[in-house]
């Protein structure tokens, strides 16, 4: 290999606090950095090492309505097959260069799936979960076992397990994908293996309840043919009824003078790994938050990036400058350091609670391994 002929080092001599006084010296010093490679820390450091993170993503919002009629018109016109793999169509944030991350770190998409429709089986190091924002009639089958889709589940499902996806209903089905494609893409760790084709009949069967959830899915119960931690959760589906009562019950503690709300009026939860209380994926943390109606959070920061989905209500949505109404299935992005705060707001409908019902996925299992992670919340003195 032979060094490029024209440097993509280009250094431009501006005068400025700490800078050098520019002389036809120093612009010669500067071409000689140039074609040398080398580029000197004084002209790169604000950028390079700011005071807090600047984010290069953007809050962004994708509206429900919109991706799922976009997705229902792929649904008739792109075929599922080997090759491209998956009907799977990601949220795009609009200051990352046109690339499909969602964030620096977090894939984030809606799959979509006709009836009678299999997704072929594959395996890859990114870590993935699903989630179902409405619908049911797809099982996803990971290493053979199938496992049920319906409103409110969430399915994780780590890095290097086969799996394929199975539309046994009569109704086209979408979901929400999280994947932390961008992280490894970055980073440079992916494999991916295809596998067969097609799963056998027998994997096409679609059992009320997996196998995963029939070992692993009694709360603090472990088989004990199976105790020993694990990177990934074995359990591989998270069922909306256990989710749904153990948000109404913080908040009733809450009522009645016990605590266990993360601030008053809303509720958090987060999924973990019952082998160990870990996050349930290395790279991804997922959470669910119920905000009480007319409930205002507090604006918080957090070093990395977040991705919600709204699952049920409506509210008022704030994330750094920009601010949104958002409703059902509604999808925005929380890029690093930028604050949130999330108000509750009646959403029309009589029926329901008046609560704002949130999923949540974040990359902070990777901050917190290297001691990066760090959160905090402004109060009315901190500075803007
Ligand atoms: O369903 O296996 O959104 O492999 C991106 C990559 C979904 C999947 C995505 C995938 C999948
Ligand atoms: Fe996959």
């Amino acid at each position: 290999m032979t060094a490029p002929t024209v440097s993509p080092v280009s250094l431009t001599a501006v005068d400025g606090p700490g800078q050098p006084v520019v002389t036809p010296e120093l612009e010669d010093l500067y071409r000689g950095f140039e074609k040398e490679l080398l580029v000197p820390l004084w002209t790169e450091i604000g950028d390079l090492m700011p005071p807090h993170p600047r984010s290069k993503a953007q809050p962004h919002l994708w509206e429900w309505t919109k991706l799922l009629e976009l997705a229902g018109r792929a649904g008739n016109l792109v075929p599922v097959g080997r090759g491209g793999e998956r009907r799977a169509i990601a949220l795009a944030n609009p200051s990352l260069g046109g690339k499909p991350y969602a964030s620096p770190t977090l894939w984030a998409a809606i799959q979509y799936l006709m009836p009678g429709e299999d997704a072929p089986e594959h395996r890859h190091t990114q870590n993935a979960f699903r989630f179902v924002v409405e619908g049911e009639g797809v099982w996803t089958v990971v290493e053979g076992d199938g496992i049920p889709m319906r409103r409110g589940d969430f399915l994780p499902q780590a890095g290097w397990n086969w799996h394929a996806h199975h539309n046994a209903a009569s109704a086209p089905m979408a979901w929400i994908d999280g994947l932390d494609i961008p992280f490894q893409y970055e980073v440079e760790s992916q494999f991916f293996d295809f596998g067969r084709d097609e799963i056998s009949e027998a994997e096409h069967a679609t059992p009320d309840r997996s196998r995963s959830q029939r070992l692993w899915g009694y709360p603090g119960i472990a088989p004990v043919s199976a105790i020993g931690s694990t990177a990934g959760s074995p359990l591989l589906s998270y069922r909306w009824e256990n989710t749904d009562r153990a948000l109404a019950d913080q908040l009733l503690l809450e009522k009645e003078g016990f605590g266990g709300t993360v601030e008053p009026g809303h509720a958090a939860i987060r999924f973990t790994n019952p082998t160990n209380g870990a996050d349930v994926l290395p790279t991804i943390r997922t959470q669910f938050h119920r905000i009480a109606r007319g409930v205002e959070t507090a604006p918080v920061q957090t070093t990395g990036s977040s991705v919600y989905q709204v699952f049920d209500g409506a509210g008022r949505v704030t994330v750094g400058q920009f601010s949104w109404s958002v409703c059902r299935g509604d999808m925005f992005v929380v890029p690093s350091w930028q604050p949130l705060s999330i108000v509750s707001e009646a959403s029309g409908s009589d029926s329901d609670s008046g609560a704002l019902d949130l999923f949540e996925f974040n990359d902070a299992p990777l901050f917190e391994k290297l001691n990066l992670y760090r959160t905090h919340t402004l109060t009315a003195g901190d500075p803007s």
